[in-house]
């Protein structure tokens, strides 16, 4: 399959990719183009122009300090995964990360493409999801910051306007005692998941839980944060009837189906993934035995 014609440029700096995508009429920005070449190939988009932002190298970096990370829109999904200061602070990332794809499309495809394509069972929007992360995009008036709830619009929708460009992610990095596990059930190793569940867990030195966040992906039409679940598990020890009752109220979340799988099943993969999250994210003496 061949893409339809596009007109292509590859600015050098970011003024100029913005400039371009104000200016020209149906232009969609190019990053590691392993969803959107794809896209193009099976003629699902149809851009007149690609404005290719692989030149703007500032995009691509990791900062890490106590209270803040940052990742620019530009870095490599790999470079992510294997990034020692970003793992020491929030190991989650790497978990997540070698369940995106293949290291082939993960040596290409960026964290911003990542969270504008928005796939519902995309691993780094549920992350952002889960780590109140704010989103960064720069446009023709400026810069401006979008919490992650609201950047995840709906179905595949990114919170932007088609002359903006996310240029970063950011978050707060949680305690260092924190614990957490990530899990997701596809069919093939690389294909996109039938569910998956991200938990941060926060417990104080008599292992009761202070603090808890919980994100689902893949049954809903976008990613979702479980509140009610957090809920349930913030003041207990993790025990197995918090989980059980955590477990139990993923049926207050939105699940659709497809010819993956219907509404049901896609519930009942999702509780066994939050489920072995949670137990990965309760050790020592509290963890309850698996069910
Ligand atoms: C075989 C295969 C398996 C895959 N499996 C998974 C998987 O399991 N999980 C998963 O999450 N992904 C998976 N993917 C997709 C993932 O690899 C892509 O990297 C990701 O979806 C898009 O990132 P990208 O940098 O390649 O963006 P592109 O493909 O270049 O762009 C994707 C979309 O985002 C827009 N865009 C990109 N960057 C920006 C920006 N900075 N600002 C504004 N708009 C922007 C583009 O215009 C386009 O609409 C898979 C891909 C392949 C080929």
């Amino acid at each position: 399959m061949k893409p339809p014609p596009f007109e292509y440029f590859c600015p050098a700096t970011l003024d100029e990719a913005i400039g371009l995508l104000s200016e020209r009429e149906n232009a969609k920005v190019l990053a590691g183009g392993q969803s959107l070449m794809a896209m193009l190939n099976l003629r699902y988009v149809f851009p007149d122009v690609l404005v290719d932002i692989n030149n703007l190298h500032d995009l691509a970096s990791i900062d890490v300090t106590a209270e803040r990370i940052r990742i620019g829109a530009m870095t490599r999904q790999r470079k992510i995964e294997v990034d020692a200061a970003l793992f020491a602070r929030a190991p989650i990332f790497r978990s997540a990360l070698k369940l995106v794809g293949h290291r082939q499309t993960r040596n290409r495809g960026t964290i911003g493409g990542s969270l504008c394509h928005l796939d519902p069972a995309s691993e780094l929007p549920l992350l952002a999801l889960l780590l109140d992360a704010v989103v960064e995009a720069a446009g023709p008036s400026g810069r401006r910051r979008i919490p992650a709830r609201d950047f995840i619009a709906g179905f595949m929708m990114p919170g932007i306007a088609a002359d903006e460009i996310v240029t970063a992610i950011e978050f707060s990095p949680w305690a260092d005692t924190h614990t957490f596990g990530f899990n997701e059930f596809a069919r093939r190793h690389g294909d996109f998941a039938i569910a998956s569940s991200a938990v941060h867990i926060e417990r104080d030195s008599s292992l009761v839980i202070q603090r808890a966040a919980i994100a689902i992906g893949g049954i809903g039409s976008v990613p979702q944060r479980h509140f009610a679940g957090e809920k349930l598990l913030v003041g207990t020890s993790g025990d197995a009837g918090a989980i059980a009752a955590v477990v139990e109220a993923c049926d207050q979340l939105e699940v659709i189906g497809d010819f993956h799988g219907g509404p049901e099943y896609r519930l009942s993969v999702a509780r066994t993934m939050l489920r072995r999250s949670l137990h990965s994210a309760l050790p020592g003496p509290n963890r309850p035995v698996a069910a």
